[in-house]
């Protein structure tokens, strides 16, 4: 239950609430999340309204509170497949995929062998306008792109001497770029003329992280770090993953606002974590090694209420801390295995320690799972992982308030032993 969840105050230089974290008010934040998402497309998608909306929400929140509040901008890479590719002469190709990273586009032309298409010398006779056939192998298929641009094709044709295959063009290209196999590739290069339809999303877009900071200075400088990501996916609101972790830390900043802990507790709020941790590799990456060395530990908040939940405590530093308060609850937890799969993989390669909380996300609970936590086996932890029904109705509150007292707890106690030895 929720109310053995507290803050453990005397250990603090000055007071932080004591109460138990009401789980009505981190409620109230994924409220306001799902309707940033209802009001702007349905989605809370880095580099869209929908994520800088739920931004412009914490950070006011923040600022009420006391904060002073960082916006940290970034740009990143934007990639989705709006529709599926198409490769036609007299008829339709099947086998055709396209490039991740692909331009849209809708053209039609002479197709041109170019050989490898690596060096400019493969397009000595190339005829600008022209759709470009180009064999895999020997360069990236960016340096492809880069080169068919170059000599004016219209869109490029990538030839596997095999099959079918998908391919990664590394970042956003100006015209399509399909993948396809041996037998659609000889057949093209023969053709007159031919169309390629692609419909993507292909483009750099620009976000920002949110970050604010308790006051609070321990002698030897450290600080705490607690982070959630705040965007979602295109596909839907994102309110388990991960309104419910952003919520969280939400309400536990402003519970700790007007406290002076004995170490500072940095909050952040990545975006694009959902288009590859860019938001958390951005901040990571403009650290200096004294300021990456300050953060005694590195705290992960993401997916905290799933319904069909399971209590995963990441492996390391915090896991002692973790394993009390689930035992004092009487609750089950394990040791999650780490992936890579959120933010804090950009820490962790830095060499700061990190812990979390992970409640679940698309893999199925297993039988002895079941017997353990309840819940169905067999079936996905949170049955809505990165689809349009990760709405509020998609959160178990109980597993939520649980979550949020077990984060709240850990950075408390964190807060309070300087220097730590967990283990
Ligand atoms: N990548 C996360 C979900 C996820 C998958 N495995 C873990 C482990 C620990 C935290 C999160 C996750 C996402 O979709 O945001
Ligand atoms: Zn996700
Ligand atoms: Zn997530």
């Amino acid at each position: 239950m929720l109310t053995h969840t507290t803050l453990v105050l005397g250990l603090l230089a000055t007071p932080v609430p004591v109460d138990p974290i009401p789980v009505e008010n981190v409620l109230t934040h994924l409220r306001a999340f799902q309707a940033t998402a209802d009001t702007h497309g349905g989605s809370r998608v880095a580099g869209r309204p929908g994520h800088d909306a739920s931004a412009r929400y914490v950070a006011a929140r923040l600022r009420e509170a006391g904060y002073t509040v960082e916006l940290q901008p970034f740009t990143f890479d934007f990639y989705r497949e709006v529709a599926p590719a198409a490769l036609s002469g007299r008829h339709r190709f099947r086998g055709v995929s396209t490039m991740h990273f692909s331009g849209s586009g809708d053209v039609t032309g002479r197709p041109r062998r170019a050989g490898l298409g690596c060096a400019e010398q493969d397009y000595r006779r190339f005829v600008r306008g022209r759709i470009a056939v180009v064999r895999r192998g020997s360069c990236s298929f960016e340096v492809k792109a880069q080169q068919a641009v170059k000599a004016g094709a219209t869109a490029l044709i990538v030839v596997d001497q095999k099959g079918p295959f998908k391919g990664n063009a590394n970042r956003p290209q100006p015209i399509p770029v399909l993948a396809v196999g041996k037998e659609v590739g000889a057949r093209v290069a023969g053709l007159r003329r031919v169309r390629v339809v692609t419909r993507t999303e292909s483009e750099t877009r620009r976000t920002y992280n949110v970050i604010a900071q308790t006051p609070g200075a321990r002698p030897d400088g450290k600080v705490v770090m607690v982070g959630a990501h705040l965007d979602s996916r295109f596909e839907g609101p994102g309110i388990n993953d991960n309104g419910t972790g952003a919520a969280a830390i939400l309400e536990l900043a402003l519970r700790m606002a007007g406290a002076r802990p004995a170490t500072a507790v940095r909050f952040a709020w990545w975006s694009a974590e959902e288009e590859g941790l860019y938001g958390s590799k951005h901040y990571v990456a403009k650290l200096t090694p004294q300021e990456r060395q300050s953060i005694e530990v590195y705290l992960n908040v993401d997916m905290i209420g799933s319904r069909n939940h399971t209590y995963g405590v990441y492996k390391g530093a915090s896991e002692r801390f973790f394993a009390r308060y689930f035992s004092r609850l009487h609750l089950p937890y394990h040791t999650a295995d780490l992936n890579g799969a959120s933010d804090y993989a950009p820490f962790s390669d830095a060499d700061v320690q990190v812990g979390g909380l992970f409640t679940g996300g698309k893999e199925a609970k297993t039988k002895a799972e079941a017997i353990l936590y309840g819940g169905t086996a067999g079936k996905p932890k949170d049955p809505c992982y990165h689809k349009a029904c990760d709405t509020m109705a998609n959160v178990d509150h109980e597993v939520l308030a649980v979550s949020t007292g077990a984060i709240a707890e850990v950075v408390a106690r964190y807060v309070s032993c300087a220097p730590c030895r967990v283990n």
